[in-house]
């Protein structure tokens, strides 16, 4: 049986790895294969998944802890997509936040399952809105040094990188990036892309394609430093239902609290990494975002929906304490349905500090 192509597409939390998922299925779909999509995030309930689902794909979740503490799930998960049909290509989108995955996950699969995992060159996002900020190293308005080692180190150990929205970038803003990433990550190729209209994806498949040898990059990780930037960035997910007694226009509901919840963040001076909420009815739904405290708040999925009854799901990536972070995403979503006349009944949260990452597996020898 011939082996299944394994693509890991890495970057920050909002690079836009999601969007190039979809986008590198759809082409994928396009091409005859069969495709399936791993999901990775600490705990249950995620947007992501929920939003690959109702794009129509198949996709499979590694909840409770990253791909690299959790190594024997993500195998397991790929093992589930494959009973129902086994896959030519799988897509997996780890944690945002985690680091160090060329030792803990890809050289583990190309060393210990080489003969079920083809696997594909590593490309890792960069995410303008921090990037450029944190390459240049300026520490006002972003996030603690040492969750700007997380940022560097994804860089570091990508075979690739891939500057994203350069829908938004002047050419003047991504050659300064481009500059920035050549002199930090002399030797690694770099494309520009925008997840969002197509532009540059037809290169980064061609790249994508390659065969040969990756994952070579040896690359020392001080998992002191990396624990703390991790436990920085509070983590939330909460699931709640809205009901209204007048249809209500579920995008607006969307970013009215996408809007409420950055406007009280500012107030405390939480930087976001990212927030997002999906809001599912009848078969419709919509996902807005939040990629950072100095963007404006958008609406990447329109359910164009008129609900009376409607499923949210909220995940956040926040500087700051999960019990404040529950607060206010609380706050903001009573708000955003008090506005409506809409009501909420909160069903779970989970919010918490992820704690120390403890790879299963650490392989710092390149493939031979
Ligand atoms: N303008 C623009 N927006 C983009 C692009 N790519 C992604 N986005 C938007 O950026 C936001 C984050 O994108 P995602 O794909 O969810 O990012 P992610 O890397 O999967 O985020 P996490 O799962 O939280 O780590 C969404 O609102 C997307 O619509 C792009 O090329 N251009
Ligand atoms: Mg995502």
């Amino acid at each position: 049986m011939s082996s299944i192509r394994f693509l890991m597409l890495g970057g920050f939390l909002g690079a836009g790895k999601t969007t190039t998922i979809a986008r590198l299925a759809r082409h994928y779909q396009s091409q005859g294969l069969k495709v399936g999509i791993v999901t990775n995030d600490q705990a249950t309930d995620l947007v992501d998944t929920n939003s690959l689902r109702a794009q129509g794909f198949d996709v499979g979740e590694v909840p409770g802890a990253c791909f690299c503490c959790n190594f024997d799930k993500l195998t397991e998960t790929v093992g589930e997509l494959t009973r129902s049909a086994r896959p030519d290509i799988v897509l997996a989108e780890p944690v945002g936040s985690c680091t160090d995955l060329v030792a803990t996950v890809v050289r583990p699969l190309q060393q210990l399952f080489s003969a079920t995992f083809d696997v594909a060159p590593y490309a890792v996002l960069l995410k303008p809105s921090h990037g450029g900020r944190i390459l240049r190293g300026e520490a006002k308005g972003g996030f603690s040094p040492q969750a700007a080692y997380i940022f560097k180190k994804q860089l570091e150990e990508a075979d690739l990188i891939v500057i994203n929205r350069i829908d938004e970038l002047s050419a003047d803003e991504a050659e300064l990036l481009g500059g920035l990433l050549a002199t930090n990550y002399p030797g690694t190729p770099v494309l520009r892309m925008s997840a969002k209209t197509g532009a540059g994806f037809e290169a980064l498949v061609e790249l994508l394609e390659q065969r040969g040898q990756f994952g070579r990059r040896v690359m020392e990780v001080d998992y002191d430093t990396y624990a703390v930037g991790e436990a920085e960035l509070g983590w939330l997910n909460m699931s709640l239902s809205v009901a209204a007694t007048e249809p209500l226009a579920m995008d607006g509901l969307l970013l009215d609290l996408i809007a409420r919840l950055r406007d009280s963040l500012a107030t405390i001076g939480a930087e976001t990494a990212h927030l997002k909420a999906i809001g599912m009815a009848d078969g419709a739904y919509g996902v807005a975002n939040l990629v950072s405290s100095f963007s404006p708040p958008e609406l990447s999925l329109a359910s164009r929906a008129m609900v009376t009854e409607a499923q949210l799901v909220v995940n956040a990536r926040v500087a700051t304490a999960p019990e404040t972070l529950t607060e206010h995403v609380e706050r903001a979503a009573r708000a955003a349905c008090a506005a409506r006349g809409a009501t909420p009944t909160f069903q779970q949260t989970q919010s918490f500090r992820p704690g120390r990452p403890v790879p299963t597996h650490r392989i710092l020898q390149p493939t031979a």
